[in-house]
Formats: C-alpha cells, sequence, structure tokens
C-alpha cells in the first residue's frame, strides 16, 4: 500500500512550540490509524483535530452526519499547516474573477446545495447523482497535502473527502476507459467570471488524468477542509485534488465526471499548449517558458520573510507516484 503516514521526521517531545507539539499529536494519531488501531484509541482523540483558527460553518446534514466517521490524518505532511484565512483568501478559481481576492469575495452567491454529479462515458452505471449518494458509500479521510501552484506559491491543506478511486470503481469502467475527464458548473449568473468578455477561458473549466492516475491513492475528492465543509472560494461542493501536480489540475466545482477513450482537452493547455501541459507534475527541472520552477513561495509569506523553499519532483511525492511515468521523457511530456 502507497499511502502511509509521513512521520519519518517525528518530532520529539523535547520540541517545545506550540507548532510542533499539534504536529506530533497529529502524527502520532495518524501512526496510529494507520495501523489499524484506531478502535482502541479514547473518544475524544477519534474526535478529529480542532483548528482553532478555522471560521466554522455547518455544511449540509449529510456531511456533518458522515464527519463523525472520518479517518483523521489518513495522510500528513510534515510542514505547518497554512492558515485557514491564507488557504481561503489567496485563491485561484477563475470562474469568480482572475485577482487572488475575488474567489473570497464572490463565491459566496455560489448555490451549492443541492449538487449533482454526472457519471457517463465509458462505464456500466452512468447516471446522474446526488453528491451525497456519490460520497457517502466511501468513510471520510482526512489528508495533509502540499498544494503547489504553477505560478511558484505553495501551500499546505488538511482536505477532507474520499479516494477518487472508489468512486470510479463504483462507476464501473468499461475496457474503453482510458482518461477521466472533468468538468466544472457552467452559470454566468452565480460565476460573474463567466460573464465576464475578458476572460481567456472557454467554460466550463476542465480538466483530466490518466486512468492509472486517477486511480492512484492519492487521488482525492475533496468536500471539505480543516475539520469543515469545503468553502465555495476553494471549490465547493466538490473538487479534485492532485497533490502530485499543479494546482490547475485540481478542478473545481465539478459537475461531470466523464470516463472516455482518449486523451481529453485541458483549460490551462487549450489555452496555453506551451506553457501548461496535461501532466503537469510538480517539476523543479522543467521551468515554465516564462520563470523558473526551481523553487516557491511557501504561503504564508511577506515582503521581509518570503518563504522561499526548493520544490520537490512531485511536489513531493515521488516515492508514490513517480513509478506512474516510468520510461517518459518528463520534458517532453510536462
Ligand atoms: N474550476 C476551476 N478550478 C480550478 C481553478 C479555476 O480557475 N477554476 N484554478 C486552479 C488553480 S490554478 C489552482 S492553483 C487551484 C487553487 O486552489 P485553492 O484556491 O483552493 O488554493 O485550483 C485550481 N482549480
Ligand atoms: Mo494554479
Amino acid at each position: 500500500m502507497l499511502i502511509r503516514s509521513r512521520n519519518r521526521h517525528s518530532i520529539g517531545e523535547n520540541d517545545v512550540t506550540p507548532e510542533s507539539v499539534y504536529l506530533s499529536r497529529r502524527t502520532f494519531l495518524g501512526g496510529v490509524a494507520g495501523i489499524g488501531l484506531a478502535a482502541s484509541l479514547p473518544r475524544a482523540a477519534l474526535a478529529g483535530p480542532d483548528y482553532d483558527d478555522v471560521t466554522k460553518a455547518k455544511g449540509p446534514e449529510w456531511f456533518e452526519a458522515h464527519l463523525s466517521d472520518t479517518r483523521w490524518n489518513a495522510v500528513t505532511a510534515e510542514e505547518k499547516i497554512t492558515p485557514f484565512d491564507d488557504a481561503t483568501h489567496y485563491n485561484n478559481f477563475y470562474e469568480f474573477g482572475s485577482n487572488k481576492s475575488d474567489p473570497a469575495r464572490y463565491a459566496g452567491q455560489l448555490n451549492t446545495v443541492p449538487w449533482s454529479v454526472t457519471i457517463d462515458g465509458e462505464v456500466g452505471k452512468p447516471g446522474q447523482y446526488a453528491l451525497e449518494n456519490l460520497i457517502t458509500p466511501s468513510r471520510f479521510e482526512e489528508r495533509i497535502y502540499r498544494l503547489r501552484c504553477v505560478e511558484a506559491w505553495s501551500m499546505v491543506i488538511p482536505w477532507l473527502g474520499i479516494p477518487l478511486a472508489d468512486v470510479i470503481k463504483r462507476a464501473e469502467p468499461t475496457g474503453k476507459a482510458k482518461y477521466v475527464r472533468f468538468e466544472t458548473l457552467e452559470h454566468p449568473k452565480q460565476m460573474p467570471g463567466q460573464a465576464s468578455r475578458f476572460g481567456l477561458i472557454e467554460w466550463p473549466y476542465r480538466e483530466g488524468l490518466r486512468m492509472d492516475e486517477a486511480m492512484h491513492p492519492l487521488a482525492f475528492l475533496a468536500v471539505g477542509m480543516y475539520g469543515r465543509v469545503l468553502p465555495n472560494q476553494n471549490g465547493a461542493p466538490l473538487r479534485l485534488v492532485v497533490p502530485w501536480k499543479y494546482g490547475f489540475k485540481s478542478i473545481k466545482s465539478i459537475v461531470r465526471i466523464s470516463l472516455v477513450e482518449s486523451q481529453p482537452e485541458t483549460s490551462w493547455h487549450m489555452l496555453a499548449p506551451d506553457e501548461y501541459g496535461f501532466y503537469a507534475n510538480v517539476n523543479p527541472d522543467v521551468d515554465h517558458p516564462r520563470w523558473s520552477q526551481a523553487t516557491e513561495r511557501r504561503l504564508p509569506n511577506s515582503l521581509f520573510n518570503p518563504n522561499v523553499i526548493d520544490t520537490q519532483p512531485f511536489n513531493g511525492y515521488a516515492e508514490d507516484v513517480a513509478g506512474l511515468y516510468q520510461g517518459m521523457d518528463l520534458r517532453k511530456f510536462y
């Protein structure tokens, strides 16, 4: 099994900053859950983390009910979790505008309840599924992942959701299913960026994965983050998270998942094929034509503390995913 708690750098009792105490507790819980002993933990420990800087918000009833059976810390990152305020006020979601502050300002207009997702193409069980019916057959998991944008900034976010593979398996892909194609809602009334004449993207926003990428245990469908329902600006009510790829692959507010035979068109690739590839694996050795990808700004940062760190191959998940690309020229398939 490829998923395990990343406690290689587990923190000792003697590190006394509140941050590291916090992290070591989380790493411990992750490790225990990872080897199947969670049932023997005291109930309080199973209640899940308390992200105290978070603006709490209740999700739909099914979401709140399903939370109590979450597998917390299913995957953890060694780094500090990005403050909630940064993760929700520095966003890319062009449906609401192209400035980083636009999604927080305008995404409240998006109506996410009720929500349904069409599953079609090369599947035995096509249909239009209410979001809750798509998600609740699986247990919620918390995945603390690095998110690395192609623009060379990054964050660490605790997502809540289920493995993408669960949804795909339940749809019963046929032998012809080679790729998975995703589509965001198109609704110019609620998504003012789609009504703008200056938009660059041909709506709806679309993304795709190769079948083996989509079935990889790290590929994730998020419905929440920081222990609560997903804020609209982060892609409510359903978004993809593919932690080893540039952020633009992690499509938000998904309404359609299609299993298809050939490689689908994807939004950023359509817009600038020389700059954004279909694969978009995080790679410090292959620069964007206009900037280096060797380093990244880890948020939060400032002029006085730029907080620049080295970018890792596959965003630090090489051990788990490099095998998917064996024999491929990653300069050609960027
Ligand atoms: N539908 C849609 N999905 C999207 C985008 C978008 O503009 N529209 N932006 C992408 C980009 S470029 C990034 S970096 C991430 C940002 O996710 P975050 O705002 O939750 O950090 O969302 C991705 N998903
Ligand atoms: Mo991005």
